[in-house]
């Protein structure tokens, strides 16, 4: 089997610069584009989160008044169904992971009375099981993704005191593998996007210091491969929305000089199209807005000082995060 290592390059000619003005085009007009209305119609189920990628992109290029606000607001009130959740789409069911998004778009446009906030809050405490854990909705599944989705929304609204918090963190804990990775439930393969939920829901909760911070942080730092990316899994290709899952993680450790800072950026810069706009996962592909966000955002983290700084724990802009009063716990 041939190693992964070595096996992404990035091109002498690809872009070295941060094409700024080319995303903000390229977010600001991504639904209304004819060129992304097949990709727009398979998403569609995940809309909620497409604006969210979209706004939260906006807002790191300086570039947020591009949206319709009232617009985007008048759709989320139409997700939000009588159960108190949000839902991807109107019409659709509603899920702890679009409950979010929606959360998070009315906490940056200052705009949280477009939702029913105590049933909201009501919905996302119901989903909590006696074992601590979350599921992501009625049918059941349970992943370390949810638990982090109710904590991050109930953080928001300030009503952690709706759920029980010491069951949420032990749930938490216990998906800590001897690897020093987290998965999405007990015993499950350690994943990046797994460890960025598990660090922040636990950071949100305030109980990093229970953690073998350099245990955790090597396994993270393990994930860099020779081209500068970052990669989910050992064996795996890099992609640049690992950028985020990544160094976020390591960021919320207080660990984000272990990756070489110089060769991850090149790889981000790589991953944009020239001419279009936009961040692929991985250069020569093709771009999306949530590999858009993610590289943005890494690129934030990494203190690209022509983007708004990011809350590494909500990925939402500090400004909005300190705004309301949330101040996410990080090891230094
Ligand atoms: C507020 C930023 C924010 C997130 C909300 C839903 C969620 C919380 C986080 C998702 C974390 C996660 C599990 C990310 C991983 C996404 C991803 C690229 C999955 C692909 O998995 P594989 O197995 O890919 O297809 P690999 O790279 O392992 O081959
Ligand atoms: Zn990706």
């Amino acid at each position: 089997m041939k190693s992964v290592e070595g096996s992404i390059k990035c091109a002498d000619d690809a872009p070295k610069e941060l094409l700024h003005k080319l995303h903000v085009e390229y977010l600001a007009t991504y639904s209304s584009n004819p060129k992304h209305a097949m990709e727009k119609t398979i998403s569609e189920y995940l809309r909620m989160s497409g604006a969210y990628w979209t706004l939260t992109g906006l807002r790191l290029l300086g570039a947020a008044d591009r949206l319709d606000r009232s617009e985007l607001l008048r759709f989320i009130g139409q997700c939000q169904t009588p159960a108190g959740g949000v839902a991807g789409s109107v019409g659709h069911d509603p899920h702890l992971l679009y409950t979010l998004s929606a959360v998070q778009i009315c906490c940056m446009y200052d705009a949280l009375d477009t939702l029913d906030v105590p049933r909201l809050v009501e919905y996302v405490a119901g989903l909590q099981r006696p074992d601590g854990s979350f599921q992501g909705d009625s049918w059941g599944e349970v992943d370390t993704r949810f638990s982090f989705c109710a904590i991050a929304c109930l953080t928001l609204l300030n009503r952690l005191d709706a759920i029980d918090t010491a069951a949420a963190g032990e749930f938490v804990l216990s998906c800590h593998n001897w690897d020093g990775g987290f998965g999405s439930r007990p015993r499950s393969e350690s994943h990046a996007g797994q460890m960025y939920c598990c660090l922040g829901a636990l950071s949100l909760l305030g109980r990093l210091g229970e953690l073998d911070a350099d245990r955790t942080g090597w396994w993270l730092c393990e994930r860099q491969l020779p081209a500068g990316g970052l990669n989910g899994r050992p064996e795996k290709l890099p992609d640049v929305c690992y950028s985020w899952w990544v160094l976020a993680s390591l960021s919320i450790l207080g660990r984000l000089h272990w990756i070489d800072e110089e060769s991850v950026t090149r790889f981000i810069l790589a991953s944009q199209d020239g001419e279009d706009g936009g961040i692929s996962d991985r250069p020569g592909d093709v771009c999306d807005p949530f590999h858009t966000l993610f590289g943005l955002a890494g690129l934030s983290l990494l203190g690209d000082r022509s983007l708004a700084p990011i809350d590494p724990v909500l990925c939402m802009p500090t400004e909005t995060v300190r705004g309301r009063g949330v101040r996410p716990q990080v090891l230094t």
